[in-house]
């Protein structure tokens, strides 16, 4: 029992709320094709930040929003000092044609061990908070975690703000709209511990049927944005040798990136983005923008991978006679958890006999940016197939509340200690 709850008043998850809450949230943005779209600062996302605050005031939280958007509710402690919290928290923005529990699921599981401590009269001996992040999926505004990365005082506020979207509407004008322009300072509430519970988002869980992973760090995204400039001509005159053709060009660079991460056993190379200009069936592409993702656990092979890509399109750029630019939206190294606070994890999970296993995220997460301002660690639970970034993604009612059940353990022994 921890040593601040009196008699047999110990704090517990309240499984039917979180997982209405869940399912409620998950309703708002729903795009007609069995997802739902809350792009980062959107109208959609608004009406799920409204939702997120609305439930943060019903249960009393100090509601705060800062100059970056990102929202946060707080629980005071005994002690009020706000450097001695314990925050918790992920993000509600989505990715297009999103399924219901990235980033949500940690935010609402948050909000569930704040409830957990309302309902059973429990006033923690310090200050506890969950956050909602802004644009941690950085599809609209790049970079991704944008505003954990303003937060934790990696980017500039006023960069952060002026980040545009592909109509040129700039962050900053977007959360004035939405009416989430905040007046705290970013970085207002820097937490002595910070703990995110996530979908895992990938296959190795769920293949190895287990229920609660101990994540140990998250792993280095590199994005970039690929410009090529060839000459438009007629598909059907031009014979092929005279062609300088930027979409022939574009496809060379993405089937080379990927046979590189097929050589690689770590990196992973994606273009999720693809635009040729003029875009007609019978001209030859003048112009083609391709983004590049590139992911790796090792910084050095991630730094490889990007020399790789240079390479790549001085070669292809040699060879079809076409010009390239490149533009590096995102540069995040792999970060390391805390190693205190992975042990509580796993000692957590011992405690309910339930088998761990550490692993590293393959997905990038707020929790990579906090990291570099206090103790951080990550819990996942299965996505079942490892499907994510997809309407179909799924996890087992049982698997969310267990891991919202954890991350309460992990509070109370840190509370405790
Ligand atoms: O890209 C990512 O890994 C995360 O979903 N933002
Ligand atoms: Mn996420
Ligand atoms: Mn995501």
């Amino acid at each position: 029992m921890a040593s601040f709850c009196k008699n047999d008043s110990k704090p517990v998850i309240n499984g039917d709320i979180l997982l209405g809450q869940i399912k409620r949230l998950s309703e708002e943005g729903l795009d007609g094709s069995g997802g739902r779209t809350r792009l980062a600062a959107s109208k959609d996302e608004k009406k799920g930040r409204d939702l997120v605050v609305g439930w943060m005031k019903e249960l009393g939280l100090d509601v705060r929003v800062d100059k970056i958007g990102n929202i946060f509710g707080i629980l005071p402690g005994v002690s009020g000092n706000l450097d001695n919290a314990l925050m918790m928290g992920s993000h509600i923005d989505t990715v297009i044609n999103a399924g219901p529990y990235d980033g949500c699921y940690g935010v609402l599981s948050g909000l569930a061990v704040l409830r957990a401590f309302k309902e059973a009269g429990v006033i923690p001996p310090r200050p506890l908070a969950v956050g909602a992040f802004t644009d941690e999926e950085g599809v609209r505004f790049q970079p991704d975690m944008l505003g954990s990365l303003v937060y934790v005082g990696g980017m500039p506020l006023d960069e952060g703000l002026a980040s545009a979207d592909g109509d040129g509407v700039t962050l900053g004008q977007a959360l004035e709209e939405i009416g989430y322009a905040g007046s705290e300072e970013p970085g207002f509430l820097i937490p002595s511990e910070y703990l995110e519970l996530h979908i895992e988002q990938g296959p190795r869980l769920d293949a190895e049927g287990l229920r609660i992973g101990a994540v140990e760090g998250v792993q280095g995204i590199s994005w970039w944005r690929v410009t090529i400039g060839g000459k438009a001509n007629h598909a059907g005159t031009t014979p092929t040798d005279m062609r300088h053709d930027a979409g022939l060009a574009a496809a060379r660079v993405i089937t080379s990136m990927r046979e590189y991460a097929k050589d690689s056993d770590t990196t992973l190379a994606t273009t999720g983005e693809i635009a040729f200009e003029p875009g007609l069936v019978n001209v030859i592409p003048s112009k083609a923008v391709f983004t590049v993702d590139l992911r790796d656990p090792d910084g050095e092979k991630l730094a490889l991978a990007e020399k790789a890509l240079a390479d790549c399109l001085n070669r292809v750029a040699e060879e079809e006679g076409v010009t390239v630019a490149s533009e590096h939206l995102a540069n995040f190294a792999p970060v390391k958890f805390h190693p205190e606070l992975i042990q509580k994890v796993e000692d957590a999970a011992a405690r309910r006999n339930i088998p761990s296993m550490r692993m590293v995220s393959g997905a990038g997460h707020d929790a990579q940016m906090m990291a570099r301002v206090c103790k951080t660690a990550m819990i996942f639970v299965p996505s079942i197939g490892g499907i994510s970034h997809n309407p179909t993604e799924h996890t087992e009612k049982e698997d969310l509340i267990l891991g919202a059940e954890l991350l309460l353990d992990v509070v109370l022994d840190l509370l405790n200690g």
